[in-house]
């Protein structure tokens, strides 16, 4: 529908931005810290575009004074942050690290001071390595204690210092490509494992979520899950049911168990078939209808448009990690789904398409089916970035890209639709996983990259001062 006159943003949305731990921290061996996943995978030759790593990453462990100087320049409301769980138990679990703990302390007193709301994310991915080597981390049911434990400490140091928490970043992000596609730690590819150890991410979550409520601690707590709505590339029947499958079983099939407790019913009946379902033991289900999250939080890139697939049709593709555009193959999974190019849209030089409208679908859905407010923890652009003579980043695709989507948010709330605030990915430039330095994503240039020597200056970008004026004005322009 289109609207004669969009509503306002509320007095208090939260205009934010994001990092995590492994991406930005660097000093991957100092006060204590323990060795995480990451740490070890990244080593390992050729996972990583041209090996990079996160040992210096952008140095924030040692800048973060002068990062959040930036944000309150900028005129930040939120900071999204990851805590990187090896810093406070170097091995998992045991004695705490109160070196480790104290960066983070001193990194949240520092937000507070400077009027920017702390989002503190229990877990980005740098799971410490003793857990995975003890008992194959995510694949194990001991990991639930473990997580609680550990959050626990958090809970408890940050209690009404830190209101917005997010449980699991991408949990169907890390486990599909940590046990489906092998390209993150610990590079497994067996669907059954996979499903088997999302179950137990799903416990951990659930988990983690009942403890914050038991505590009775203020402020709200949610995972943030990486949602690609999807579309029929046409009205074809079937491809129309290839669309649902790939909702069923690339978002409701963690969503659902998020708000619901319970796993989409096609998705998990085809799974039974296929002998590939989780093993649900007495008990499961009642945690996962006990950890009901007080907001989802979204990390939105794109939307995937699929066609049927089938069952001799193509399995996964390479992706481009590259920054060659055009570069990435097809990709699907035999007898329900194909991914294919959307023909309306624009994609990066990494092929990620360019949907803002895509974001204002997702949030309707999600509101129509689980009616739960929205915090978008992630939303941005990778692209090459130049830095001219004049240090100066004129990066206007970027400024397009954002107030595309903050339209599309606009649209949404004046749909109905209960938006807590945007986190913008990322804050400085920082490490992609697998894609190197070259894939930029900040409102402040860093100067690193692939030979990792870089000066780690910041610059601040066009887009970091198109962002201050949306803030100002609280979005009542875009
Ligand atoms: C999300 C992750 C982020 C970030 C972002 C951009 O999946 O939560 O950590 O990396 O995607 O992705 P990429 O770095 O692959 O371009």
């Amino acid at each position: 529908m289109e609207h004669k006159q969009l509503d306002q943003f509320p007095k208090n949305f939260l205009w934010g931005s994001a990092s995590a731990a492994y991406q930005v921290e660097g000093a991957w061996q100092e006060d204590g810290k323990g060795v995480s996943v990451w740490d070890e995978f990244v080593r390992i030759p050729g996972k990583t575009f041209k090996g990079t790593n996160g040992d210096v990453a952008v140095d924030h462990y040692h800048r973060y004074k002068e990062d959040v100087a930036l944000m309150k320049e900028q005129g930040l409301k939120a900071y999204r942050f990851s805590v990187a769980w090896t810093r406070i138990f170097p091995n998992g679990r045991g004695e705490i690290n109160q070196a480790g703990l104290q960066f983070y302390i001193d990194l949240v007193d520092e937000l507070i001071a400077n009027q920017i709301e702390p989002v503190l994310t229990l877990y980005h991915w740098d799971l410490p390595q003793a857990l995975q080597d003890e008992y194959q981390g995510w694949e194990s049911r001991k990991i639930v204690a473990d997580f609680t434990n550990y959050a626990t400490v958090l809970f408890e140091t940050f209690r009404g210092k830190v209101n917005y928490w997010v449980s699991l970043n991408e949990q169907n992000i890390f486990i599909s490509h940590g046990y489906l596609m092998a390209s993150h730690p610990p590079a497994v590819s067996d669907p059954k494992r996979m499903y088997q150890a999302n179950h137990y991410a799903n416990l951990a979550n659930a988990a983690v979520i009942k403890k914050f409520h038991d505590m009775d601690m203020p402020g709200q707590i949610g995972p943030s899950f990486a949602y690609g709505p999807n579309y029929s590339l046409n009205s074809d029947p079937k491809n129309v049911l290839a669309a649902e499958d790939s909702e069923d079983l690339n978002a409701h099939f963690w969503m659902d168990v998020y708000l619901f407790g319970k796993y989409p019913i096609a998705a998990l009946k085809m799974l039974k078939k296929q002998g590939l379902a989780p093993i649900i033991e007495p008990g499961d289900e009642e945690l996962l209808a006990a950890g009901k999250p007080d907001f989802l939080g979204i990390n939105y890139y794109q939307t995937n448009t699929v066609v049927f697939n089938p069952l001799d049709g193509v399995g996964l593709g390479k992706m481009n990690t590259t920054g060659e555009k055009g570069s990435s193959e097809e990709s699907g999974l035999p007898g329900v789904f194909k991914r294919v190019e959307n023909p309306f849209l624009e994609r990066t030089n990494w092929d990620w398409e360019i949907d803002p409208e895509g974001l204002r679908i997702g949030l309707r859905r999600i509101t129509s089916r689980y009616r739960i407010p929205v915090l978008i923890t992630e939303n941005g652009l990778g692209e090459y970035d130049e830095l001219t003579e004049d240090k100066a980043i004129h990066d206007d695709y970027r400024i397009d890209y954002l107030k595309g989507h903050v339209h599309a948010i606009r649209e949404a709330i004046t749909d109905g639709v209960d938006v807590l605030g945007y986190c913008t990915w990322s804050y400085t430039d920082l490490l992609s996983w697998l894609n190197g330095y070259q894939k930029r994503y900040g409102f402040v240039y860093v100067e690193q990259d692939e030979k990792q020597d870089g000066s780690l200056n910041r610059y601040k970008k066009d887009s970091f001062y198109w962002y201050q004026k949306v803030i100002q004005e609280n979005g009542t322009n875009v």
